[in-house]
């Protein structure tokens, strides 16, 4: 049984706050505790303990969805009930393995699969994955083919998903142009004096302004197709087996929506290939790893191979680069108006997340021919 630290530590107020909602949920036992889980930039999320009659513990993921970021969190509900059930029917129906076990939520006592927290907030409950765990980084190739695999499998599940089913809950969220534009808004307004410290990458992302615009220009003319995507293709929205240290099931599906499958793989790429953390302070450890790439295409094209266009093969090595850029224009974007959207816990953090992002945008760069060249190739020999 987990220990009783972290309750403990939880402020008693947010304890019985989490109890009190945790009780409302379809949950066998005894609530025992509550364990805060910092991972995630946005929403507040809680690690519960359950004890049965006989002894025995069950864990389960109490999530509040931030309000700030997710103006509509109902319809957020609406898009994650209808994936996982599609999953979950998918399971059934083909009766064969999807390579892993899959998100569900538990019912409310209202019926519905969220309730109210007390001082509002709507809440919801997940199965908790016991014996996995999840990489803030890639350690090994494996790790790489493993994820790619895991994000191109979903991928290829939800490609029959109805696409009127799914609503865009976030609008724009990725937009480069507009995330682009809100960047120069917010130097324009400097509303706390943070402009003139950031120069540099300033330079950087308007260098880049010309590749702004390329999937969305694809994407108007046709060739990019609108799917349903996952839009938060972390690495460590992958869980793994920790005796196995395979994928097993994909997390996070609250920003589902119709997106380009681009973008999707464009994020596993900025977040697996750096073998640095997100807000590394010492630049010099930001290296695109060309190998782990490599991984993540295979992995990647294996599982949803079938799925894509020609088009969407051939930008995957620039999507690393563009989702780099857009990510490194989102955090600098959030340093210059005073850190109101990521979660921070220390002074710049935004700051350094911006510079490796950028880091790495520029690192791809560089490579992005050769990475392309092994991209068709591995298409090629399909
Ligand atoms: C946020 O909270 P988290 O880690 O799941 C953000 C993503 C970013 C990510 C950067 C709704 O996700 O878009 O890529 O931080 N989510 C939202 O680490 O903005
Ligand atoms: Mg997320």
């Amino acid at each position: 049984m987990p220990n009783q630290t972290s309750d403990q530590q939880l402020l008693q107020e947010t304890a019985a706050l989490v109890r009190g909602i945790a009780d409302q949920f379809a949950i066998e036992g005894q609530y025992v505790l509550a364990e805060e889980v910092k991972s995630g930039h946005i929403n507040a999320t809680y690690l519960v303990t359950y004890e049965l009659e006989n002894g025995e513990c069950r864990r389960y993921i109490l999530q509040r969805i931030n309000e700030e970021v997710f103006k509509n969190p109902l319809a957020v509900m609406r898009n994650v009930e209808c994936v996982t059930s599609h999953i979950n029917w998918k399971v059934l129906r083909r009766k064969r393995d999807l390579g892993g076990q899959t998100l569900n939520l538990y019912p409310h006592k209202t019926g519905r699969f969220y309730g109210y927290g007390e001082g509002g907030g709507i809440w919801r409950c997940y199965n908790y994955f016991e014996g996995c765990r999840t990489h803030d980084v890639v350690g090994n190739t494996r790790q790489a083919f493993e994820a790619g695999h895991a994000f191109g499998a979903f991928q290829d599940l939800v490609s029959d998903l109805p696409p009127d089913e799914i609503v865009e809950t976030i609008p724009d969220f990725h937009n480069t142009r507009r995330r682009y534009q809100t960047l120069m808004e917010a130097v324009e307004r400097d509303s706390c004096g943070r402009v003139g410290e950031v120069q540099m990458e300033l330079e950087f992302v308007r260098r880049n302004e010309d590749v702004i615009d390329r999937l969305l220009r694809l994407r108007k003319e046709g060739d990019l197709p609108l799917r349903i995507t996952h839009n938060d293709t972390k690495i460590n929205n992958v869980l793994f087996d920790m005796e196995t240290d395979e994928a097993v099931c994909v997390i996070d599906l609250d920003t589902v929506m119709p997106g380009l499958s681009l973008y999707d793989f464009g994020d596993l790429v900025r977040t697996a290939t750096n073998p640095a953390a997100e807000d590394e302070r010492d630049l010099g450890k930001v290296e695109m790893s060309i190998r782990v790439f490599e991984s993540l295409v295979e992995g990647y094209l294996a599982a949803a191979g079938e799925v894509l266009n020609e088009a969407e093969i051939a930008q995957m090595a620039f999507a690393g680069r563009l989702i780099s850029i857009e990510l490194g224009m989102r955090f600098l974007t959030d340093h210059l108006n005073g850190d109101r959207y990521f979660r921070v816990h220390r002074e710049n953090q935004n700051l350094d997340r911006a510079r490796t992002q950028l880091c790495l945008a520029r690192q791809i760069a560089e490579r992005e021919e050769e990475m392309n060249r092994f991209v068709l190739k591995v298409a090629r020999a399909r």
